[in-house]
């Protein structure tokens, strides 16, 4: 089995790395359809956006913001994740024909989530999460990050399992970024093999996150723009894919699709 590509559809005008470029309903659509023909196997559509620092929004403007692009896209026979912290978004976007709901609090933002994911039977993604982002960086810090991401997301799985979640429908993710420094980050990227250890299958989201934009940055400099980090973003992905990861969430497919092609021809020749 080769690892997943989901590719980024962020319907929201302020994102980590492309707020703002595919806010507009038709924008968006057009922008899966793109990803798609670049070879995603996922498309994860999200009206929230979870940069450190960002406000919330309402629950009908989450609605208003992906319930149509889900909608549009599923009638061509993609396979859908909403990536939601809400239950009530969860229920609406399945309803609109997404087959996967990716929560980046592990059902910790809203106590009705497990309920949702439970009745729906559809996979969910769980990843290890510390608080909203307004607060998230207060609480990067770990006495060893793996052991500590690995617990927190297995006593995740035991709360959820124990509210009628089924072991088989989850998938987690380490939430690079979230409430994580960058050296954080890459001890978690140093050791997927351990959250893989914990049974289920795993997804990966490094894509243009900072940790990244520093690379090859002086101490004290800034960290090169979201856009910039593709090259690096694949450079994960190459390290995932020999991980054997479930999936890699990332913005720019191609470059994932031709490093997860060298993964693969490479492991055929061994
Ligand atoms: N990162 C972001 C949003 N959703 N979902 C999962 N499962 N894992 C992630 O790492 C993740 C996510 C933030 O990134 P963006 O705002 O650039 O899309």
């Amino acid at each position: 089995m080769s690892t997943l590509v989901m590719g980024v559809v962020n319907v929201t005008p302020d994102s980590f790395s492309d707020g703002g470029r595919w806010f507009a309903p038709a924008d968006a659509v057009a922008h899966g359809m793109e990803l798609l023909g670049q070879g995603a196997d996922i498309l994860d559509v999200g009206g929230e956006s979870t940069r450190p620092g960002a406000e919330r929004i309402s629950e009908e403007e989450e609605l208003r913001r992906v319930i149509p692009v889900i909608r549009e896209l599923s009638r061509s026979g993609a396979r859908i994740s909403v990536d939601t912290m809400r239950a009530s978004v969860a229920a609406r976007a399945v309803e609109a024909g997404a087959s996967i709901v990716n929560d980046v609090s592990g059902g910790l933002a809203d106590t009705d989530m497990a309920r949702v994911v439970a009745a729906a039977q559809v996979p969910y993604v769980v990843m290890h999460w510390r608080g909203h982002s307004q607060t998230m960086q207060d609480h990067a810090s770990y006495d060893d990050v793996v052991a500590d991401v690995c617990r927190e997301l297995t006593e995740r799985m035991v709360d959820l399992c124990a509210q009628g979640v089924r072991r088989d429908q989850l998938i987690l993710d380490p939430g690079f970024g979230f409430a994580k420094l960058a050296g954080h980050n890459w001890s978690l990227l140093a050791h997927l093999d351990a959250v893989q250890s914990l049974g289920q299958p795993v997804l990966v989201g490094t894509s243009r996150k900072t940790f990244l934009g520093g690379l090859g940055v002086p101490a004290g400099g800034e960290a090169r723009p979201p856009a910039q980090r593709d090259a690096a973003t694949a450079a994960t992905t190459v390290i995932a894919g020999l991980a054997r990861v479930w999936g890699v969430r990332v913005h720019d497919v191609s470059s994932s699709v031709d490093a997860l092609r060298v993964v693969e021809a490479m492991g055929a020749a061994r």
